[in-house]
């Protein structure tokens, strides 16, 4: 019997669209799923009339695989993962690869590829990132692990990745779990894009009055510009237009207002915070699902805490975009991805991952949820300036900085007189303030620290190291 090129374990909604996408790229398939009705209902379902069979076990999974082996693993993350590959293993040979297509945390993946490869097996830990629809047609993928072993998928995965103008949306990320670390700071960017969208939303209902069509050709007039035009974008549009099939309002008027979250959001901060990286923009956007969480204490201290009542202010018009609003939103969106860009330099000195900035904006240009015509805009800026100490410095962007400041200031100003929050845009403007501002006030909280806990201080004027008796 012929072996088949590609394994998949895991039929869930992106394993089944995921082999689909291989099977379709002239890999024939074989999968496994734990619970055997599942690729059962596959096979005779979407799976149907491909070159794609089942296994009802692991053994029978793995021979009827061709060598060196190809296995794409796409479970849930943490145990599930390491249970799958517990079970697999076994009936591996030398040189057999497997992958890890889920959002494991990157740190187990190093430890992963490490232990794989002491067996003379191949690991790959792969950010894929676009939803079941992306894994279909062509997702954006971060490969991460030993180079050799992407060399052996290099041609699958460039056929099944997104394409856009200039090549397929992946490419080697570099050693250990950098890929699922990349994959990790793609979905913080993530969190804090959809923040500054539902918040510049929040503006326009509650200070202008805007319904939910009207709103939604403003996002759609964003979303036929160069510094806003994204998927994310076209979806907020979409789904302002959705109307309730039972009354004919406004669906996501009848959403629940508390936002979950995975885990992913969470480890970009955590990291930042470890590396010493400064993302408000993205920790805002973590806080806010937080915040958004505690649904009935925010329900209780409504009516306790007084809110001041609405004072309009200017927000521009729908047939100029809504201007200072846009301005807002531009600049927020440029910080979450300064951040991100900045997080991940950091994590590429910190853990040796050298990290090539321009073909990681390649790769997140199609396929997944951050695409954006602004990150040719970052590939070129990193292009043009390998050492480019923040994306905010490349000409382009500092003009945008330059040229929006006031309108995000105006906005921010305006919101807060009104006590509407404004997580995002706001910790942006404080983060684009500190950053241009050469002297902070840290001197004074310096000179705290050496008061109460003789921690000592540096000066201005000289070198070296100094105390002084505050109190005495
Ligand atoms: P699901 O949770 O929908 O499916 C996971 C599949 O893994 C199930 O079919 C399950 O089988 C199977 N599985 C196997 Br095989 N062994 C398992 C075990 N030991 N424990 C638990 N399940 C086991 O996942 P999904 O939404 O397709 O996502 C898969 C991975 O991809 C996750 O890490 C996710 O974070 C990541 N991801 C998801 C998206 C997305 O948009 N959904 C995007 C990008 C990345 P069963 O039928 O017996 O339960």
């Amino acid at each position: 019997m012929t072996k088949a090129h590609f394994g998949l374990v895991g039929l869930g909604v992106m394993g089944e669209n995921l082999v689909l996408n291989a099977e379709r790229n002239g890999f024939s398939s074989v999968v496994y799923n734990r619970t055997y009705s599942k690729t059962q209902s596959f096979l005779l379902g979407r799976g149907a009339d491909k070159n794609i069979s089942g296994a009802i076990d692991i053994e029978e999974f793995v021979q009827k695989l061709d060598r060196p082996r190809r296995i794409l693993m796409m479970v849930k993350a943490g145990p599930a993962t390491d249970a799958v590959i517990k079970q697999i293993s076994p009936f591996l040979q030398e040189g057999d690869l497997l992958i890890d297509g889920g959002n494991a945390q990157f740190s187990d993946t190093e430890r992963r590829v490490a232990e794989l490869e002491s067996q003379s097996f191949g690991y790959i830990g792969m950010g894929v990132s676009g939803g079941a629809k992306g894994a279909f047609e062509g997702p954006s993928m971060m490969p991460g692990g030993t180079k050799s072993s992407y060399e052996a998928i290099e041609n699958l995965l460039n056929k099944m990745a997104a394409q856009v103008e200039d090549g397929p949306c992946v490419s080697y990320i570099g050693p250990g779990g950098s890929g699922h670390f990349v994959k990790t700071v793609h979905n913080g960017i993530e969190y804090g894009i959809e923040q500054i969208l539902a918040e510049s939303y929040d503006l326009m209902k509650r200070v202008c009055g805007m319904k939910g069509e009207q709103i939604a050709d403003v996002f759609g007039f964003w979303n036929n510009t160069e510094e806003l035009s994204s998927y994310l974008v076209e979806i907020t549009e979409i789904c302002l237009r959705k109307k309730d099939p039972e009354d004919g309002d406004d669906l996501v008027e009848k959403i629940m207002d508390k936002a979950g979250q995975k885990g992913t959001g969470l480890w970009t901060v955590i990291s930042a915070l470890e590396l010493g990286a400064s993302v408000p923009t993205i920790y805002s956007s973590l806080n806010a699902r937080v915040m958004s969480s505690m649904k009935s204490q925010r329900e209780n201290a409504e009516s306790i805490l007084a809110r001041p009542s609405l004072r309009p202010f200017d927000l521009g018009s729908v047939s100029d975009g809504m201007s200072p609003l846009m301005d807002a939103v531009v600049l927020a969106t440029i910080a979450s991805y300064a951040q991100g860009m900045d997080l991940l330099k950091l994590a590429s000195s910190e853990y040796n991952y050298e990290l090539h900035l321009p073909s990681i904006a390649q790769i997140w240009k199609g396929g997944c949820i951050i695409r954006s015509r602004l990150l040719k805009r970052i590939q070129d800026a990193f292009n043009d300036d390998p050492n480019l100490t923040n994306l905010v410095l490349d000409p382009w962007f500092a003009n945008q900085v330059s040229s929006r400041l006031p309108g995000l200031a105006k906005v921010v100003a305006g919101a807060a007189e009104s006590g509407i929050p404004l997580p995002c845009l706001s910790s942006s403007l404080d983060y684009l303030n500190s950053y241009r501002t050469a002297r902070l006030p840290q001197n004074l909280v310096q000179a705290m620290r050496d008061c109460f806990g003789s921690h000592t201080y540096q000066r201005v004027d000289r070198d070296g190291s100094f105390h002084t008796e505050w109190l005495g």
